[in-house]
C-alpha cells in the first residue's frame, strides 16, 4: 500500500501542510488506497513532507513530483478533457497559490497573534515536558522561512492586500477554466471520465 508521510490534519482538512493535503486529495479522488504516517520532516528525504513510499517501494519526495510519478503510471490523465490552453493556465494558478498564497498563509498562521493562538492547540501531541522548548523553535523557524522567502519582510497590511489579490484572480481563472472545460464536456459525444467531477 502507498504510504504518505504527512502532518495530521486540523479544521476537517487533510493535513496541516497544503502540500501534504494535495497530495491526500489527489490520492483520495483517484481511489488509490492508502495509509498516512506523521513524523519529524527531518527524516524525509527533502527534510520536507509530503513525500511517499509506493507499494512497490519506490520513494517520491515533492507533492508535484508525487502527482507526477502516479500520473505517470496511470492509464487515464487527471486533467483529460482540457485543452492545453486550459492546463498551462491551471499549471499558472498551481504556481501562484504555492509559490506565493502559501507564504502569506504561512505568516498568518505563525506571525500574527490570531494565528499563533489558532496553532498552539497543534502541539498538544507534543510531549509536555519538552512542548514550551518545542513552539517558539518552530515558530521561529516558520518566520525564517516567510522572511528568506519574502513575504515575511512586508508590512501586514501589505501581506494582506497581497493575499487577497491572488486569491481573487486564482478563483476568476480557476472558475473561468472549469466553464470552459463544462463547455467541452457538453459538446463531447464521449466525455471523458475528468467530466463527472466538473
Ligand atoms: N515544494 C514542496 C513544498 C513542501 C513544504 O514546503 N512542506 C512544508 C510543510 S507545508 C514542510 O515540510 N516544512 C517543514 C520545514 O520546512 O521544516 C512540495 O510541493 O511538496
Amino acid at each position: 500500500m502507498i504510504k504518505l508521510h504527512s502532518f495530521p490534519g486540523r479544521w476537517g482538512l487533510e493535513s496541516l501542510s497544503p502540500f501534504a493535503m494535495k497530495v491526500e486529495v489527489y490520492l483520495k479522488a483517484r481511489k488509490l488506497p492508502y495509509e498516512t504516517s506523521y513524523g519529524n520532516p527531518r527524516g524525509a528525504p527533502k527534510q520536507k513532507v509530503p513525500w511517499v513510499a509506493d507499494a512497490d517501494g519506490t520513494i517520491i519526495a515533492d507533492s508535484s513530483a508525487i502527482l507526477a510519478h502516479f500520473e505517470k503510471k496511470s492509464k487515464t490523465p487527471f486533467d483529460e478533457g482540457m485543452d492545453e490552453n486550459a492546463r498551462a493556465r491551471a499549471h499558472a494558478i498551481k504556481r501562484l497559490i504555492e509559490e506565493s498564497l502559501y507564504f502569506v498563509a504561512l505568516y498568518a498562521r505563525w506571525q500574527t497573534d490570531a494565528g499563533w493562538e489558532a496553532m498552539k492547540p497543534v502541539f498538544e501531541q507534543v510531549p509536555a515536558a519538552i512542548r514550551w522548548i518545542i513552539m517558539p523553535i518552530v515558530r521561529k523557524s516558520m518566520r525564517q522561512i516567510g522572511f528568506a522567502q519574502g513575504t515575511g519582510r512586508h508590512t501586514p497590511e501589505e501581506i494582506w492586500e497581497l493575499g487577497v489579490r491572488i486569491s481573487r484572480r486564482s478563483r476568476r481563472s480557476s472558475e473561468r477554466i472549469r466553464s470552459s472545460a463544462a463547455t467541452s464536456c457538453a459538446l463531447s459525444t464521449s466525455p471523458p471520465m475528468e467530466c463527472s467531477r466538473i
